[in-house]
């Protein structure tokens, strides 16, 4: 038995406000691109199963648009492959808190071959493969007392689907996402466990693997930056897991920190030059972040915007990530002679007033977190006020 494995397809992601000239936002359009590679690539492979672990959409009502293309993409492959059976479950991205809400997924069902599990867990049966698949969509895990995962004694071949951070994985947050204990699944009892959450690919076992997001759409795309993009092929005879690295997925550069300490604004010109005009193959359409350390706010005035402005125009998007000198004062001084920065602020809170729920956790590692998501707000309102 041979399948194809996915997840973390994020239909419908938009970021940076750029359209093409149909009007769709181009990131949105480089995701629907990829998903179109992932089926004709598994077009090619004809697998007996297509797994869909979780995170189909990046909304829980994602466009019209997105929802159409997604039906059509999916009507298509089962067009061109109709011996495959098609298994989608629900991800943390696409699943609404209120079961009432209704799942978009559902509609997906429409199309034959196609299965869809949703909210509770479900085992569907395929009795001409000999085969079990356990699906335990992000809802059914979210639960105080859950469904014992243990294999089907009368299939000769048992799959296990799920949508959560796996207990394994050294994530600094798992977003809402359901944690999967080690202890709760043995990939010994399991022909294949096919996670979806996690965006990077990951073999957790050579049978318990995630093959990671199809494009770029964490919430840190640095981090997912020089990881490669794609999906996994599994023979559950040989047991042999293949990586299947896509070709769409649009560069994201995240370039070596200029030390502007100590720097000129000319000096700090030609190091943003350097860097900028030493990436191989130009900037043009690439998504790229230059974070520069130690750059006082009137040093940062004092660049040459418009040139940083043409950067910006021929990038797809041009991260600047300018970070002010950090100041060394007492915490309990009260900052005489100045307030403290929004960025101190957030810091000494996370530092030392606030009380997490959960026991295991890496301060320094959210600290961290929280300063990049504020970076982020500032930027975003820097792009606003740009245009
Ligand atoms: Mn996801």
């Amino acid at each position: 038995m041979k399948l194809v494995h996915t997840a973390d397809l994020h239909l419908g992601y938009r970021a940076y406000h750029r359209t093409d000239a149909r009007g769709i936002n181009i990131r949105e359009a480089d995701v629907a691109g990829a998903f179109r590679e992932v089926l004709d690539r598994t077009l090619e492979i004809k697998p007996d199963l297509l797994l869909v672990a979780g995170d189909v959409f990046h909304t829980v009502r994602p466009s019209n648009a997105a929802i159409a293309d997604a039906f059509r993409q999916f009507s298509r492959f089962r067009q061109g492959s109709p011996d495959t059976q098609v298994l989608i479950i629900a991800g943390n991205h696409d699943s609404p808190r209120a079961a009432e809400t209704g799942n978009i997924l559902r509609l997906f069902s429409e199309i034959p071959g196609v299965h869809v599990v949703h909210h509770e867990p479900r085992r569907l049966t395929f009795p001409q493969l000999g085969t079990s698949v356990l699906c335990l969509p992000h809802n059914s895990l979210m639960v105080e007392t859950r469904h014992a995962i243990e294999p089907d004694s009368e299939a000769e071949t048992n799959i296990l689907m799920a949508h959560a951070a796996h207990e394994r994985l050294k994530l600094i947050s798992h977003y809402g996402a359901a944690v999967l204990p080690s202890d709760e699944i043995k990939p010994e009892q399991w022909d294949y466990i096919a996670l979806g959450h996690y965006h990077l690919y990951e073999k957790l076992a050579p049978n318990m693997i995630y093959p990671g997001a199809i494009e770029r759409t964490s919430l840190d795309i640095w981090s997912e930056a020089d990881k490669p993009k794609g999906f996994v092929e599994f023979e559950t005879k040989k047991g042999r897991a293949r990586f299947h690295e896509l070709d769409t997925p649009r560069m994201v550069i995240d370039l070596e920190p200029v030390l502007g300490h100590e720097l000129a604004p000319e000096q700090l010109d030609g190091a943003i030059e350097s860097a900028l005009d030493g990436v191989v193959g130009g900037i043009d359409g690439k998504i790229i972040r230059l974070r520069l350390f130690g750059v006082p706010r009137e040093v940062y005035r004092e660049l040459d915007h418009r040139k940083i402005r043409d950067y910006r125009t021929a990038a797809l998007h041009l991260h600047l990530d300018v970070r002010p000198p950090e100041v060394r004062r007492s915490e309990s001084s009260g900052a005489p002679g100045g307030r403290r920065s929004l960025r101190e602020e957030l810091s000494a809170f996370l530092k030392h007033h606030w009380k997490p729920e959960a026991d295991k956790l890496d301060r320094e590692a959210l600290i961290e977190l929280g300063l990049r998501y504020l970076q982020r707000a500032e930027e975003a309102e820097a792009l606003e006020s740009r245009d």
